[in-house]
């Protein structure tokens, strides 16, 4: 075990458009809902502090959560954001039910994609079904988020908890990035030594860190690569 730091995380959302990734950071880090809200161009990312009282762990934990595009026609230029990933939160929306048929187009995307790791249990991963506040008879059921996390963990040995949330009222958003906050530390945890563990969790910050920054800063006018900070 090493002494208590705090960790820099990498977390990328994936999910078709408009399912509501930018709303749920939006409310996560800042705690704000706009139903006013254009699909999003070019990439951005949000830090949240996670305090070691919320986590099974000694650590503290930074998310550095990552925001993509969503549409179809801009799923190679995600590509080089599944660099260096700790964690994967996959969104779809209960009103959609293509949403709910592209999760597995989403994770194979990623999982191919990656650069990490050949052992995919190395990531952390969530399932997110959102917008539960709406008033109106789902077309995907909490049934069939189970299902295809069941799915995941015998045809692809990862384990995903799911969470239906919304990112308008805030329901179990929280509660949601906590368990992908301690899922992450199990995995690093679960490293044997403490030389392993660090390069582990190094290995992850030069590369989201350093190696984004260089090679995907946006040349286009209109792609933005902002970033806010909240604790
Ligand atoms: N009722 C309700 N509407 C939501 C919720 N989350 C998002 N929306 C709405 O869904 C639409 C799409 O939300 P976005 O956050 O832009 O979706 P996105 O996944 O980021 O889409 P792309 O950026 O195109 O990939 C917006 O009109 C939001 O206001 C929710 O929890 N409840
Ligand atoms: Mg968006």
């Amino acid at each position: 075990m090493m002494s208590p730091k705090q960790l820099v995380l990498k977390v990328i959302m994936l999910g078709n458009s408009g399912v509501g990734k930018t709303c749920i950071i939006n409310k996560y880090v800042k705690n704000v809902f706009s139903d006013n809200i254009k699909p999003t161009i070019g990439v951005d990312f949000a830090n949240k502090a996670i305090s070691k009282d919320d986590l099974k762990s000694q650590d503290t934990i930074m998310l550095q959560i990552w925001d993509t595009m969503g549409l179809e026609m801009f799923k190679s230029i995600n590509r080089m954001y599944y660099r260096g990933v700790h964690g994967v939160v996959l969104v779809c929306d209960l009103y959609n039910i293509e949403s709910f048929k592209q999760l597995d187009s989403w994770i194979q995307e990623f999982l191919q994609n990656q650069d990490r790791s050949t052992d995919f249990s190395d990531f952390g991963f969530i399932l997110l079904g959102n917008k539960c506040d709406k008033d109106q008879p789902r077309l995907v059921q909490e049934e069939d988020l189970i299902r295809w996390c069941e799915e995941q963990k015998k045809f692809r040995q990862i384990d995903i908890d799911h969470f239906i949330v919304s990112a308008k009222t805030g329901e179990s958003i929280i509660d949601a990035f906590i368990n992908l906050s301690n899922r992450m530390m199990e995995i690093i945890e679960s490293k044997q030594s403490n030389q392993q563990q660090l390069s582990f969790i190094q290995g992850y910050r030069t590369k989201s860190t350093y190696q984004l920054r260089q090679v995907d800063r946006p040349k286009k006018k209109g792609m933005c690569c902002s970033s806010q900070t909240s604790n």
